[in-house]
């Protein structure tokens, strides 16, 4: 007797090209990528659903999950596990994968990237050559990249390759993070507060959670200073995105190289009309190899728990 494939709901677009395909192998795959803009299609599966495919940006609202009642997994495409209410995930038992570690190189790279380009302007000067400028007068001197104090606001898995790399261009490190981790050979400072008065840098990449909210405000970045550079590859709602677009404007930081915003992809137009911030479209993990290697892990966590009740990477059980 052949056992029935079990019904998943796939939310969003296929961020990358064949994962539906490669699921279809195994499961019955329902793509509804906007489940609130097609409720009679979910009406009729959400009682049978056992599995649920999404990403970091996608997330799950509380309200599909409550029409949901034989979800058994999430297999989420990601790290970020901020648009997913985990205390209700883990008090109904239902499992969640994500995909740590593949991502962390390309993310770190960015940072590395972001970092270098607001220090020497490197965006900014490419407009200037494009606009005929350069034969009129020379380019303005920039601010040297390395050597400047690098803080890390977050030392977890995508924090210590940006450590690494940073390090390569000989960059002093800091950190602050709850918990020391006293096999690295950093500085752990016990504030963020005063990682802010170390660093040249700041860099953020720290989980969006209620106690990381916001942290970044007019007091944090005056206290990183007019000479200061914040860099955000984490994500928006971890700054004060007023106290931001103030503190660039006024001339209370000097510069800022942001991945993440709030609101994002309908940014507040005010970035704009700053030629002293470098603004990326969340691109962290955005590269062919990163997003295949994600994709890859997304579908293997679903299909291996539906084949054996264990999952590749497991947020809960890890
Ligand atoms: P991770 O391995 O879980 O590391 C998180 C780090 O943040 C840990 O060092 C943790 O240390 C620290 N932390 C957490 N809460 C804190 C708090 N309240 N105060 C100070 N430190 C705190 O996570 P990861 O894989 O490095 O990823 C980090 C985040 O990057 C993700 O959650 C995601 O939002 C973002 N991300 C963005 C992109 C992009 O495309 N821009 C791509 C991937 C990930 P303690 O627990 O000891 O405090
Ligand atoms: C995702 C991210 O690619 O992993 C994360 O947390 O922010 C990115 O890598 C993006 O959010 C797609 O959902």
């Amino acid at each position: 007797m052949t056992q029935e494939k079990p019904n998943i709901l796939y939310l969003g677009s296929e961020p990358t090209p064949g994962m539906i395909n490669r699921l279809q192998h195994a499961v019955n795959v329902h793509h509804i990528p906007d489940p609130s803009q097609n409720t009679h299609q979910l009406e009729n599966i959400a009682a049978s659903i056992k599995g649920l495919v999404t990403s970091a940006s996608v997330g799950v609202s509380n309200d599909l999950l409550h029409q949901l009642p034989k979800l058994e997994i999430i297999s989420s495409f990601g790290v970020g596990l901020d648009a997913l209410d985990l205390d209700y995930l883990k008090a109904q038992g239902i499992h969640l994968g994500y995909t740590p570690n593949v991502l962390n190189d390309c993310v770190a790279d960015l940072t590395l990237g972001l970092i270098l380009d607001i220090t020497r302007r490197i965006s900014q000067s490419d407009r200037y050559v494009r606009e005929g400028k350069w034969a009129a007068a020379a380019a303005p001197l920039r601010t040297q990249s390395s050597k400047k104090r690098l803080g890390l606001y977050g030392m977890g898995r995508i924090g210590q390759e940006i450590a690494q790399r940073a390090s390569a261009f000989k960059m002093p490190i800091a950190y602050h993070t709850r918990t020391p981790n006293s096999s690295l050979p950093y500085l752990h400072l016990d504030s963020l507060e005063k990682l802010a008065g170390w660093s040249d840098i700041l860099v953020v990449i720290v989980p969006a959670t209620s106690s990381t909210r916001q942290s970044i405000n007019r007091h944090i970045l005056k206290t990183l200073g007019e000479n200061g550079y914040l860099i955000n590859i984490a994500r928006g709602s971890v700054i004060n995105e007023a106290d931001l677009l103030n503190a660039l404007e006024q001339g209370i930081l000097a510069g800022a190289g942001l991945d993440v915003f709030h609101n994002e992809p309908n940014i507040d137009p005010r970035f704009y009309e700053l030629e002293n911030v470098v603004l990326s479209p969340h691109a962290g993990s955005a590269t062919h190899e990163t997003r295949q290697a994600m994709g890859d892990l997304t579908v293997n966590n679903l299909l291996n728990y539906f084949q054996s009740g264990s999952l590749i990477a497991s947020y809960f059980e890890s």
